[in-house]
């Protein structure tokens, strides 16, 4: 029996859900609502102490780490495989893996400074604080007090737009030997960045791939046709997000995209 503790929006729980989705296994989904800090309950946080989403449970076994958790169901339900049989292609496909947790922060970053920062600017000053002060780890809670400061402007945007110019530059690379970033299979690796590619396209930043590098916009158009995209992705965002999304990530736009090419200068 699996149960997946997840989010509706959340991109590390999503890229849980796609691995799912693609080897076709049922689970027990139990939604933890992180904007009512559900995460910090001690009930949930005896389960995953770092007070985030997803833990899986797998027969009383628990996981956490999203990546962990996609090379644990890889092993443990192994048809279709999501990784090469050898051991260097599988090297390769934990290349892109273990960057995807560093990119996950970039897209914390930006989603922080373009929509969580202009919700919590609705609340009264003695609430904003309360959403990121119980954050266990003190330099996330430094990132989230800085960008709350400062949102787009703070300089931790410009070190995610690096991050990304970085990545993207990478991926239209490997693309080439396509169409999947380690070749001929849909892996791990494509996998675990759907997720955060719709999150920058949800948040008005899909011209930071579509603009400058054309493999990427053909890679990610192919994920969003397979049918994961839909039931693990897609089918969990709550209708009103999609209003909330566009309304507060318009305005940021052309700054980001600005913001970017100055960034893609340093890559
Ligand atoms: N490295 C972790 C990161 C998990 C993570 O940060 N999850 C986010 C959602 S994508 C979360 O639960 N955030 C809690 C919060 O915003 O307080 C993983 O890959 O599982």
């Amino acid at each position: 029996m699996l149960t997946l503790y997840h989010g509706s929006t959340a991109v590390c729980a999503a890229k849980v859900r796609v691995t799912l989705a693609e080897k076709d296994i049922a689970y027990e989904g139990r939604m933890i609502n992180l904007h009512a800090g559900e995460q910090f309950n001690p009930d949930y946080m005896k389960l995953n102490p770092n007070a985030v989403v997803p833990t899986l449970v797998h027969d009383g076994k628990t996981l956490i780490e999203s990546t962990v958790i996609n090379e644990y169901l890889d092993e443990t339900f192994p048809d279709p495989p999501l990784r090469p049989a050898d051991a260097y292609g599988r090297a390769r496909v934990r290349l892109w893996t273990k960057r995807e947790d560093t990119i996950h922060d970039a897209i914390n970053t930006m989603t922080a400074s373009i929509l969580f920062r202009a919700e919590l600017m609705l609340k009264p000053p003695e609430e904003r604080a309360k959403r990121y002060e119980k954050i266990p780890d003190p330099a996330k809670r430094k990132k989230w007090a800085e960008i709350m400061d400062k949102g787009v402007e703070s300089p931790v945007v410009d070190e995610a737009l690096v991050r990304f110019g970085k990545l993207f530059r990478d991926m239209e690379k490997a693309l080439a030997d396509g169409p999947w970033l380690t070749g001929a299979h849909f892996t791990l690796a494509d996998a675990g960045l759907i997720s955060f590619f719709y999150r920058l396209e949800m948040l008005e930043c899909a011209g930071l791939w579509r603009d400058h590098f054309p493999r990427v916009a053909e890679w990610f158009a192919r994920c969003k046709a397979r049918p994961s995209f839909k039931t693990a992705i897609l089918d969990h965002i709550p209708p009103p997000a999609f209003e909330s999304y566009r309304s507060h990530s318009t305005p940021q736009r052309t700054k980001v995209e600005a913001r970017f090419v100055e960034a893609l200068k340093l890559v």
